[in-house]
């Protein structure tokens, strides 16, 4: 068995004013983001889904496996045809799948079976969560605390893009199956979310509602 390595961490201490004046910029910069589903077919250069890419691929996860899969479409083809199936889901689901509760739920955001985001945006980004890795031999290798590390990661791209000026949508349209089929993905790597990237469209609007406040959110002990 190896014996693990250790490098000398890299950091530096800020001053408590600094530590502050940075908390609160970042604070005021991640207050603004939104979900957006009106989204603008203005083309967003491929670096800038790289740069997110990998800012997500920095999370921590499971073991360090990264049980992650991140495929970026572009393809307007590919992209109607992603439309076409979601559609199609999300259709069942409105007109029956779900429960009277949960339509109610989503009542305050307006959503309904029609995706023209899946179109309209110049990207989409699927990720994949991989429920194991595959060995040399072609044995199961196995992951640890997947859908928390994919999840993570997924927050790490959500704030990557909205500080790189541009805006997304967490979307699961579901069951999710056939974006396995669609991307040609193996059976270890699972659905985990989809999503669409781009400018607003000049008149998007979004829903009026607000986030907790930290005294509902906090317990000080
Ligand atoms: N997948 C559907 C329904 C939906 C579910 C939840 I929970 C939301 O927060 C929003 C939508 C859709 O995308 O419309």
């Amino acid at each position: 068995m190896d014996q693990p390595r250790f490098l000398p961490l890299e950091f530096e201490r800020l001053s408590q004013p600094e530590m502050l004046g940075r908390a609160r910029q970042h604070l005021g910069l991640m207050k603004k983001r939104r979900s957006v589903r009106d989204l603008a077919p203005d083309p967003v250069p491929r670096q800038l889904i790289e740069l997110a890419i990998s800012t997500a691929s920095s999370a921590p996860s499971g073991a360090n496996r990264q049980p992650w899969k991140f495929v970026a479409i572009s393809d307007p083809k590919l992209k109607a045809e992603i439309r076409r199936a979601a559609e199609k889901e999300e259709k069942t689901s409105y007109q029956g799948r779900m429960p009277d509760e949960w339509l109610e739920a989503l009542r305050p955001l307006g959503t309904d079976w029609r995706k023209p985001f899946l179109e309209t945006a110049p990207w989409i980004v699927v990720v994949f969560a991989e429920a194991h890795g595959i060995n040399r031999d072609g044995t199961r290798r196995k992951n640890y605390y997947v859908a928390e590390s994919v999840g993570i990661a997924c927050g790490l791209f959500i704030t990557a893009i909205h500080n790189m000026g541009l805006v997304t949508l967490t979307h699961t349209p579901s069951p999710m199956g056939f974006l396995s089929k669609i991307l040609e993905r193996p059976p270890n790597e699972r659905p985990y979310i989809l999503f669409p990237v781009g400018y607003p469209a000049p008149e998007a609007k979004v829903p009026d509602i607000a986030k907790k406040s930290l005294e509902e959110v906090v317990v000080w002990k």
